[in-house]
C-alpha cells in the first residue's frame, strides 16, 4: 500500500489529483485545510493505493498545477458525490462525536443524515436539541424527545383551506400550483379539487395556465369533467381576470401553472407578470421529495419572488430518503401544506403532520 498527499485549492481540484496520479483504485484516507506555502488555505488530501512493491511513492505533498474544474456535468456530479461520501465518511461522524463525546448523539447524527438531512442541517438541529436536553449527558429518550420537539417547533404547518369563504358572487380565491416540470402539480391539484368537491362540498372552478404542452390541458380536462367542474383557459392577465369573474360564485378555484422548464427563458417572469397585483392569491410551490437538495434549493430560489404561501412535496413514497424536505423547509422557513404519498387520485394526498415528519426519520415508532 502506497500513500501520497495531494494539496490543491478546493476539494474537487484535490479528488481529481488523486484520480489522475493514483488511478480510480485510489482509497481517501483523510482530509484537512491547510496553508499553501503563500499562506493560501487549500485542501490537503491523504489517499491510498495498492500497487504492490514496485511501484513506491514518496509521501510528499504534491503541489501540481491544479486542475480547472472539469465542466463535465457527469464528471462534476460525480465529484459532488464523492465529495459528499468523503466529507461523510471522515468529518461529520468523527467532528460531532469529538465535539460531544457522547455516542447516542454521533449515532443520531449518522441516523439523521442516512435519512437525507444534510449535515448543516442536521448539525444545527441538533445542537439546538443539545441545548434543549436536561444538564449531563442525555439519554437517548431525552435526545428523541427534545428532537421532537425542536421539530415540532421549527416546521410550520398551514391548512390553506381551513377557512373557504362561501356565498352568492363571492370574488373566487385562486389556489396556484406553481413549481418544476413533472413534478406532479396537475396531479396533485386534481387530488385537492376531489377533495374540496366531495369531502368538504366547497363549489370549485379550475384555471389552467398550462397551454404550453400538448395534452396537458387534456389531463385537466379529464379530471375536471370527473369531478364535474368548470374548467377556464388563461394565458395572459387579462385572461385570468375575465377567467375568475366566470367563476364568480365559486369560492375556490384552483389553477394549475405552465409545463416550463423554469431555468430557461423567463418562465418566472411572464408568472410574475400574470400575477403582479392579483389579490386574493395563494401560491403553492410544489416541489418533488426526489429533488437533489441542492436542486430544491434553487428552485425555491428561483420561485421567491412569486411569495410561496406554502410547500407541498409530492413522491414521498418515491425516495428513501425524506428528510431531505426538511433542509430547505428548515432553511427557508416555509410552512407545509401538503404530501403527496403516491399516484392515485384522489387518495395518495395527506396533510403535513409533524407525526408525519417525525416519521421520515423513525418509520416504525423509535
Ligand atoms: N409516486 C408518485 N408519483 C406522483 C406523485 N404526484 C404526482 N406523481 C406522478 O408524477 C408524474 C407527473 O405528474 P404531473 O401532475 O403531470 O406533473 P406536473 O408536470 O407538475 O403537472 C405523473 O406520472 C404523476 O402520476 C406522488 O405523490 N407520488
Ligand atoms: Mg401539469
Amino acid at each position: 500500500m502506497q500513500v501520497k498527499t495531494f494539496v490543491a485549492p478546493t476539494m474537487p481540484q484535490a479528488l481529481e489529483m488523486v484520480r489522475r496520479e493514483l488511478g480510480p483504485d485510489a482509497i481517501l484516507l483523510g482530509n484537512r485545510k491547510v496553508k499553501d506555502p503563500d499562506g493560501t488555505m487549500c485542501v490537503e488530501i491523504t489517499a491510498a493505493v495498492d500497487r504492490g512493491a514496485s511501484g513506491a511513492f514518496e509521501n510528499k505533498p504534491f503541489h501540481g498545477e491544479p486542475v480547472p474544474p472539469t465542466q463535465d456535468p457527469i464528471v462534476q456530479e460525480q465529484l459532488e458525490d464523492i465529495r459528499g461520501m468523503l466529507s461523510l465518511l471522515l468529518s461529520a461522524k468523527d467532528a460531532f462525536a469529538r465535539l460531544h463525546g457522547q455516542e447516542a448523539v454521533s449515532e443520531l447524527f449518522q441516523h439523521l443524515l442516512l435519512r437525507g438531512l444534510n449535515e448543516k442541517t442536521a448539525f444545527g438541529l441538533l445542537q439546538n436539541t443539545l441545548s434543549a436536553c436536561p444538564d449531563g449527558v442525555p439519554t437517548k429518550s431525552q435526545l428523541l424527545d427534545a428532537l421532537n420537539r425542536q421539530l415540532t417547533d421549527k416546521v410550520g404547518l398551514v391548512d390553506p383551506f381551513a377557512e373557504v369563504r362561501e356565498g352568492e358572487g363571492v370574488a373566487p380565491r385562486l389556489f396556484v400550483f406553481l413549481g418544476p416540470t413533472g413534478v406532479g402539480k396537475t396531479t396533485t391539484l386534481a387530488k385537492i379539487a376531489a377533495y374540496l368537491k366531495l369531502k368538504r362540498k366547497v363549489p370549485i372552478g379550475i384555471i389552467s395556465l398550462d397551454t404550453y404542452r400538448i395534452g396537458a390541458l387534456d389531463q385537466l380536462r379529464t379530471y375536471a369533467d370527473i369531478l364535474n367542474v368548470p374548467l377556464k383557459v388563461a394565458q395572459t392577465r387579462l385572461e385570468l381576470a375575465s377567467a375568475r369573474e366566470a367563476l364568480r360564485g365559486h369560492p375556490v378555484v384552483l389553477v394549475d401553472t405552465t409545463g416550463r422548464n423554469y431555468l430557461n427563458g423567463n418562465t418566472i417572469g411572464d408568472l410574475q407578470d400574470v400575477f403582479r397585483d392579483v389579490d386574493g392569491v395563494c401560491h403553492f410551490l410544489v416541489l418533488s421529495a426526489t429533488a437533489k437538495d441542492e436542486d430544491l434549493r434553487h428552485v425555491i430560489q428561483r420561485f421567491r419572488p412569486l411569495g410561496p404561501h406554502s410547500l407541498i412535496f409530492t413522491k414521498i413514497d418515491e425516495t428513501l430518503t425524506p428528510g431531505t424536505i426538511l433542509n430547505p423547509v428548515l432553511r427557508f422557513a416555509y410552512p407545509l401544506s401538503y404530501l403527496g404519498v403516491g399516484q392515485r387520485v384522489p387518495e395518495d394526498l395527506v396533510r403535513a403532520t409533524h407525526k408525519r415528519i417525525l416519521g421520515f426519520f423513525f418509520p416504525r415508532g423509535r
